[in-house]
């Protein structure tokens, strides 16, 4: 792709307020590449420390939100608070959400509609399970997903695209550089004949699932891969900034 390196670190449901003080006091420290879109998203009851905190230089993103606006809906947080607190991105569609919590295509597809139409940027989740990917359904999981999002957003300019496969997430087996171009090139192919060659050429798609200091030069090398969304490799400081100037 054409867009800026792009690297996100979902810290998940990890931290307290004692180590997420030192995770971005030694983020602060880090010498970051300036060629390269950073965000960070902690657990949403940290944001506000982390925006108060953390150098403005990397954005703050949340791990989810509410569908719509707010009101009656016990437990949830909506787009407008995330903002009014200085949040700049949302994930949607992780898998985690996808799978653990049930979260279908097409609700995610509206929420990340919701959460644009509210000025936050998106991460766009999809990724296929090993018995999908066993099966040869690959490429049908990942377009169906992707078409949630093609029927419910208005606009891609504010969205990046994050292709993480189940069985790569947390589980140390990260995709081979080929495995991730294949899908990567694919995606982008699709998106370029369900919007516009334009889109498909300048939208950021980012690889997720076991991603360290360790082998993100290598993905980074590949022609469809803009960048990173990093789970457990982003909770260490030092190791993350090592994957932000991997693509450099
Ligand atoms: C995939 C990734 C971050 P990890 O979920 O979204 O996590 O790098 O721990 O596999």
């Amino acid at each position: 792709g054409t867009g800026k390196f792009f690297v996100g670190g979902n810290w998940k449901c990890n931290g307290t307020q004692e180590s997420i003080a030192k995770l971005v006091s030694d983020l602060n420290a880090t010498t970051l590449e300036d060629d390269v879109d950073i965000v960070v998203a902690p657990p949403a009851i940290y944001i506000q420390q982390v925006v108060k905190s953390l150098a403005p230089r990397i954005q703050v993103s949340a791990q989810n939100a509410w569908v719509g606006g707010g009101g009656a809906f016990t437990g949830e947080v909506s787009a407008e608070q995330l903002k009014d607190i200085g949040t700049k991105w949302l994930i949607t569609g992780h898998s985690e959400r996808r799978h653990i919590l049930g979260e279908k295509s097409d609700f995610i597809g509206k929420k990340s509609a919701y959460a644009l139409s509210k000025n936050l940027n998106v991460i766009a989740c999809v990724g296929e399970k090993l018995e999908e990917r066993e099966s040869n359904h690959t490429f049908d999981v990942i377009f169906e997903q992707l078409q949630a999002f093609v029927d419910e957003l208005p606009s891609w300019s504010n969205v990046v695209v994050a292709y993480e496969p189940v069985w790569a997430i947390g589980t140390g087996k990260v995709a081979t550089p080929q495995q991730a171009q294949e899908v990567h090139s694919a995606i982008r192919k699709w998106l370029g004949e369900k919007l516009s060659t334009e889109v498909a050429a300048q939208i950021r798609i980012i690889y997720g699932g076991s991603v360290t200091g360790a082998n993100s030069s290598e993905l980074a090398k590949q022609e469809d891969i803009d960048g990173f969304l990093v789970g457990g490799a982003s909770l260490k400081g030092p190791e993350f900034a090592t994957i932000v100037n991997s693509g450099t």
